[in-house]
């Protein structure tokens, strides 16, 4: 059992990263005070109108808060980047990052199938770096948006990133008001941590045979491969 224990241990101790950075990443949370967008949707303005979506704050213009007006790619609610008819909005929210780490942004993408313009077209940006993507709603319905996943890869430049989806149909000159849908948005780390020499990351594995070994030893079936001193390891 100890052993097992240990074996565990180790290995989540050298596993890769991958808790979502993100938090209401699905939009599922409302805020306190905010009514649920239940059956239909509203509007949510950026401040100093009130944020009603918990961690993503609103940029630009208004962007609708939908509920099950139309089908979610996950749980009950999604976004559509464009509010109000005449409105091309976006949002943001910010986490926190190691600089130089590599990070993988995936989410889900469909459009607002209920006018034009029929490609719906959005930023997606990391502080300095951004890519852009567009969703065709040909086909599409309420019930059957056609989300489909996008990914996105970026290597942070500072302790604290933002991630912005901005819907691009004022700057394109289209119509707004039916924009582009996101949910679903995850950002995890996938950068490998690479251990400086002596930290208790080469010590971890290094120990643990000894442990183990000794536990043989006792039964007389090994010896150490590693020597104590090294087990120890070297804090400098
Ligand atoms: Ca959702
Ligand atoms: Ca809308």
């Amino acid at each position: 059992m100890r052993t097992a224990l240990l074996i565990t241990a180790a290995i989540a101790a050298t596993a890769p990263l991958s808790a979502n950075l993100l938090t209401n990443g699905s939009f599922e949370t409302v805020a306190a005070g905010c009514p649920s967008p239940g059956a239909g949707f509203y509007a949510v303005f950026p401040p100093p109108g009130i944020q009603c979506i918990p961690e993503w704050e609103v940029v630009s213009e208004d962007v609708h808060f939908v509920g099950t007006f139309w089908q979610a790619a996950d749980g009950i609610n999604s976004l559509d980047l464009d509010g109000n008819p005449g409105s091309s909005g976006g949002v943001r929210q910010s986490f926190a990052t190691a600089p130089g780490h590599s990070y993988l942004l995936t989410f889900f993408m469909a459009g607002n199938p209920g006018n034009l313009p029929i490609i719906k077209p959005m930023r997606v940006s990391v502080d300095g770096q951004s890519t852009e993507f567009d969703f065709d709603t040909t086909g599409k319905s309420f019930t059957d948006m056609g989300w489909t996943q996008k990914n996105w890869s970026f290597v942070a430049d500072d302790a604290i990133s933002t991630l912005t989806f901005q819907s691009l149909t004022q700057e394109r000159g289209l119509l707004q008001g039916w924009g582009p849908a996101i949910d679903n948005v995850t950002v995890t780390e996938v950068s490998t941590v690479v251990p400086e020499p002596g930290t208790t990351w080469l010590v971890l594995p290094c120990g643990l045979i000894v442990l183990l070994l000794r536990i043989y030893a006792t039964e007389g079936l090994g010896q150490p491969l590693c020597s104590n001193s090294q087990a120890a390891g070297r804090h400098g």
